[in-house]
């Protein structure tokens, strides 16, 4: 079979994805689209000079929670350590960067003061139960499946516009802060 004309071809492309559509539903259309977009739909990185922050996420919240956790991994690609001084949104009043940790036998949050080092040629993860980001005084509860805007400053590689793709619940996400 040949194409004759792009018309025909973009033609039998519709009749083809409607089928394939049909077929094979929307999750596997989805999936098929992360080939063709700039941007994939379940992983997604941002960059900026010698730093890729991998895959940002977030908790959907309990209605009334005033604050979610932030999650992602930093690469640094380059040869000299990087730092990450500050965190914004505008889903919540402000956004700090914490670390949990175990004092006297209980589970403790507490600010990292200073920024937190990113080293040359390392990766550092945020990940529940380590470092973490926590918007505090939530504007409204993020919502399982949406992403919201967020901005990261690093010391050299300087503010990064990322989104924080919002995933269900799950088993930590009613933890409380201060
Ligand atoms: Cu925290």
């Amino acid at each position: 079979m040949s194409y004759s004309s792009p018309v025909a071809a973009g033609f039998m492309f519709g009749r083809v994805l409607s089928r394939f559509r049909e077929r094979l539903g929307l999750a596997a259309l989805a999936f098929a689209l992360l080939f063709v977009g700039a941007q994939s739909v379940l992983a997604h990185e941002f960059k900026a000079g010698d730093l890729e922050i991998e895959h940002p996420w977030s908790r959907a919240t309990p209605a009334g929670a005033k604050v979610a956790g932030g999650y992602f991994t930093v690469v640094n690609k380059g040869g000299t350590p990087d730092r990450l001084l500050s965190i914004s949104s505008d889903i919540s009043e402000k956004a700090e960067l914490h670390e949990m940790g175990v004092k006297d036998g209980v589970m403790t949050m507490r600010p990292v003061s200073g920024g937190l080092e990113i080293p040359a040629g390392g990766k550092v993860a945020l990940a529940p139960g380590g470092y973490h980001l926590m918007f505090i005084g939530l504007k409204r509860q993020p919502k399982q499946g949406e992403k919201f805007a967020a901005t990261l400053t690093f010391e050299k590689a300087g503010t990064v516009n990322v989104e924080f793709a919002v995933e269900g619940m799950g088993e930590m996400g009613g933890m409380d802060h201060d």
